[in-house]
């Protein structure tokens, strides 16, 4: 009796001890600051750029605000960083961001050797190409010996050398770092085509296209040449603040799944589904699992949305981007969008 009474004090030491070395210093430190330093692109449409008063918007802003409304119960709490493809692993290894929202690609070698780590995923993308329709090209086959525009640093470069390797084509790389610089090439004509995530694509050919020119003298050729599963990282390290963010992309699809918006989530708190009452905090137990407030999901979702409704707003129908739901619709609707339950 006594060895076990023994057995089980060191069981609950360890677990103690395990505790509060996974609740880390970076979590603590947002806390101590007050806001939740964010790394995202310098400027994509839809996905994350400064409006004319210099505040941010996108898929990927609103995954920072979320992440602030879980922690802080206000979304607002959030400083944004713009960075490069090339400067954004180090900004988050030096502890200049605490996150990278960055249309970023999970990949192993990025999880493994950074001291970075993937949260979960937050939109499915592909690679693409962009071409002027005067070039009269129908697909990437037709690509031998172009002039390709393409940021370094990034899974595009590689898979760029893949595939024109696999498909017996050469190319001459015009390697630009900053995103206004590769536009403004491949825009001059100094590049035949562009090459990357196929959503940055739409959001440049929508947003960016310089007058006289006009997005449909351009077209993404019908070819996607890799998988660009894209997601917050964060350090490694602090697992309380890894968690947050992973749930907090749970949350969104979580309540997009089960019809909670932002327009109707104060009627949800009264609903009888025990899927519901727990999402909202109605029935406590999820907050306090993940150390935040039990209200978590509830201010999520009312202050920045459902991943619909922030799909829709920046990205989708609602935007001036239309993109397709395509693989980014929730699994219940044949997508790939799958949220492990909250409980
Ligand atoms: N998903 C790819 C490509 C990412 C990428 O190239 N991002 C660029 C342009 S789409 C970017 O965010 N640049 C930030 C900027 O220069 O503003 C990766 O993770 O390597």
């Amino acid at each position: 009796m006594k060895r076990r009474l023994f057995a089980a004090a060191i069981g609950a030491a360890a677990l103690v001890a395990s505790g509060s070395a996974l609740a880390g210093k970076d979590l603590d430190a947002i806390k101590a600051r007050g806001a939740v330093i964010c790394g995202v692109p310098t400027g994509i449409a839809g996905f994350a750029a400064a409006d004319s008063q210099g505040k941010w918007i996108g898929l990927d802003v609103d995954v920072c605000r979320a992440v602030s409304a879980a922690i802080f119960g206000d979304s607002e709490k959030v400083k944004y960083v713009p960075l490069t493809s090339q400067q954004r692993f180090t900004a988050l290894q030096s502890g200049e961001v605490d996150l990278l929202s960055n249309n970023t690609t999970v990949t192993l070698q990025r999880d493994t050797a950074l001291g970075l780590d993937f949260t979960a995923i937050t939109y499915y993308d592909g690679q693409g190409f962009m071409v002027p329709k005067k070039l009269g090209l129908k697909s990437a086959k037709e690509l031998n010996g172009a002039t390709v525009c393409v940021a370094p640093g990034t899974t595009t470069e590689l898979n760029l050398a893949d595939y024109f390797r696999a498909n017996k084509m050469t190319f001459k790389p015009v390697v630009i770092e900053k995103v206004d610089e590769i536009r403004a090439a491949f825009y001059s004509g100094r590049c035949d085509v562009y090459t990357t995530d196929v959503s940055s694509l739409a959001a440049t050919r929508v947003a960016n296209t310089p007058a006289p020119l006009t997005p449909d003298d351009f077209m993404i050729l019908p070819e996607i040449i890799s998988k660009e599963p894209l997601g917050p990282m964060v350090r490694h390290g602090d697992n309380q603040l890894t968690d947050i963010i992973r749930w907090t992309q749970y949350a969104m699809l979580e309540a997009e799944e089960y019809g909670i918006t932002s327009k109707n989530v104060d009627e949800m708190l009264k609903s009888e589904n025990p899927t519901i009452k727990r999402i909202l905090g109605v029935t406590p137990g999820m907050g306090k699992a993940l150390g935040v407030d039990e209200k978590w999901v509830y201010t999520i979702v009312k202050q920045v949305g459902n991943y619909g409704e922030s799909f829709d707003r920046h990205v989708g129908s609602g935007s001036l981007l239309k993109i397709d739901r395509g693989v980014n619709k929730l699994w219940t609707q044949g997508g790939l969008q799958y949220a492990p339950p909250i409980r």
